[in-house]
């Protein structure tokens, strides 16, 4: 069991890596920062506490791997990949410009980018294959796909999700940002999945819900995925979108907005209190 000391570390990485996306984004640019800040603690737990990936074994065939098929939401992964060394952090002032390494969307030239995303729905499809591929190699290593609430509209996901049933995937543990808001508002409102939970299970999957901002909840959840034999699971990660900014919460004008000087202040103020208070 992880102790006390473990998690507060975990926290606190969840926080800089908010403090990341403030930096990515800065004042009078567009950015996601609301599909990102709610990843914070789940990219925390992932590239800080629970899978085998580093600088130096970043071409070993039995490193984990992460992808992040919500892949708009790339700077929480920027983030984490610059805390754990993959890159400079001079990159993180050029994110979206042409001379940065540090695209919109993740890309295969960024150290510790596993696959092209963007396009939604297609991750848990590239998951699949490489978790086949590990199962024929004998390797100890597993995948994680990373979807979005909004996503779950996508076809090609619901095709995937027969695939890994079928094939008994279960070196792959999937999860859902349920924040409950997509791009331009509620996801039920915009295009709605209800009983997702009942959907993910109907189609063979082990269905896993966890509160998305507590290391310890997601943790286990991580850990009774990972004891599911002969079928695919996947996590509900119940979560806020924006979560950590108080004017982002639950509000899909920061799904890609703009924070003018105060906003950004503000935000930094609020990451300060939190950090004070951890
Ligand atoms: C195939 C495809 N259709 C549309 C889009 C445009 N798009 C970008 S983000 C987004 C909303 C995604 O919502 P969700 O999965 O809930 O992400 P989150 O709210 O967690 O950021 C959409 C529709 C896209 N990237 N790919």
């Amino acid at each position: 069991m992880i102790n006390e000391t473990d998690i507060k570390k975990i926290r606190a990485m969840a926080l800089e890596l908010r403090y990341d996306i403030l930096e990515m984004i800065g004042v009078g640019v567009a950015g996601h920062l609301g599909g990102s800040a709610s990843l914070a603690e789940l990219m925390a737990v992932l590239y800080f506490y629970k899978m085998n990936l580093n600088k130096d074994n970043l071409q070993d065939p039995n490193r984990d791997r992460l992808l992040l098929s919500k892949g708009h939401a790339a700077l929480i992964q920027y983030a984490a990949l610059c805390e754990k060394g993959f890159f400079p952090r001079e990159e993180l002032k050029r994110v979206k410009k042409l001379e940065g390494l540090l695209q919109g969307h993740p890309d295969l030239t960024i150290p510790g980018i596993e696959a092209v995303t963007g396009s939604l729905g297609q991750g848990l499809s590239i998951g699949n294959g490489m978790a086949l591929a590990l199962r024929l190699d004998k390797s100890p290593a597993r995948v994680y796909v990373i979807m979005g609430d909004g996503e779950q509209s996508e076809g090609q996901l619901w095709e995937a999700a027969q695939a890994s049933a079928h094939y008994k995937i279960d070196n792959l543990t999937a999860f859902i940002d349920w924040n409950k808001i997509q791009a331009t508002g509620p996801t039920a409102d915009v295009f709605g999945i209800p009983d997702l939970d009942k959907k993910w299970k109907a189609f063979g999957w082990e269905v896993i819900p966890a509160d998305g901002h507590d290391p310890e909840k997601i943790i286990a959840a991580i850990d009774e995925a990972e004891k599911v034999k002969g079928k695919p699971a996947v996590i509900i990660l119940d979560t806020i979108k924006g979560k950590g900014f108080s004017f982002a919460e639950g509000n899909a004008a920061y799904h890609n907005g703009v924070m003018d000087e105060a906003v950004f202040k503000k935000a930094l103020e609020e990451l300060d209190a939190a950090k004070a208070g951890l």
